[in-house]
């Protein structure tokens, strides 16, 4: 693999879509290719999956099925999208990818972290993204922002209780492994993130220069 896997991940309304666009241009602005790409979707198939995902239903969706949805989503998005992508040499920039995974199914649902890491090592083998930007912020900041969008999705209509422990299992991914990890203050206003982001482009550039 020569592109750079760099995912954008955080609790609910933190920014990602709204930040992803500004990123994508400041590498594009030099010259590189850069695939703007998001999970659970990212393939016309993989967006179905997503559409079963999101939808409130009336039937409970079991957790495990939720956990082999989201990795059969990925599967397909890993396939047709990713690889290929960063075999180009492409940088892709994917909103959400498994650590959403360990954070909302691990520490929103509470499956077992180690049937996620069997579903991991399954479906992606060894590859990893090189960076993660975690967008991080109180999750009644992000509950206000994401209310103002309308109607909710599945996940959205989940009580404060689970937010608070997809964050918190985001922030202890984080700890565990800072080298991958990049914070931002997302509760900043938007003008004084994206001067994160500017500030973050020089080391993107190294790694993809590797
Ligand atoms: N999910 C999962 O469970 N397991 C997995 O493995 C994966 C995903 C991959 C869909 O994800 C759901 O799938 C998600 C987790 C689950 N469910 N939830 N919750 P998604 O990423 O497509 O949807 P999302 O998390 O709901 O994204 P989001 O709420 O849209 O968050 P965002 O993209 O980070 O925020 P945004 O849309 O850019 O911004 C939200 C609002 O805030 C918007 O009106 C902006 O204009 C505003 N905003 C953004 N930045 C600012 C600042 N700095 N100041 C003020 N206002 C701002």
């Amino acid at each position: 693999m020569t592109g750079l896997f760099v995912t954008l991940e955080g609790p609910e309304g933190a920014g990602k879509s709204t930040n992803r666009e500004y990123l994508a241009e400041q590498l594009r602005s030099r010259d590189i290719e850069v695939v703007l790409t998001r999970e659970p979707g990212g393939t016309p198939l993989a967006e179905k999956i997503r559409e079963l995902l999101l939808a409130p239903g009336d039937e409970p969706m079991a957790s495990d099925t939720e956990l082999l949805l989201m990795f059969a989503a990925r599967a397909q998005h890993l396939a047709q999208v990713i690889r290929p992508a960063l075999a180009r040499g492409a940088v892709v920039l994917c909103d959400r990818f498994t650590d959403a995974t360990y954070a909302y199914q691990g520490g929103g649902r509470g499956v077992d972290v180690a049937r996620i890491a069997l579903l991991e090592q399954f479906v992606q083998g060894d590859l990893r993204p090189d960076f993660t930007l975690l967008f991080d912020l109180p999750v009644e900041v992000g509950l206000a922002r994401a209310a103002n969008r309308g109607r909710l999705d599945r996940f959205e209509t989940e009580g404060r209780a689970f937010f608070e422990a997809v964050r918190a299992c985001y922030l202890a991914r984080l700890a565990a492994a800072p080298e991958r990890y990049r914070l931002i203050d997302a509760a900043q206003a938007l003008p004084a993130v994206q001067r994160q982001l500017d500030a973050l482009v020089p080391a993107l550039l190294e790694r993809l220069g590797d």
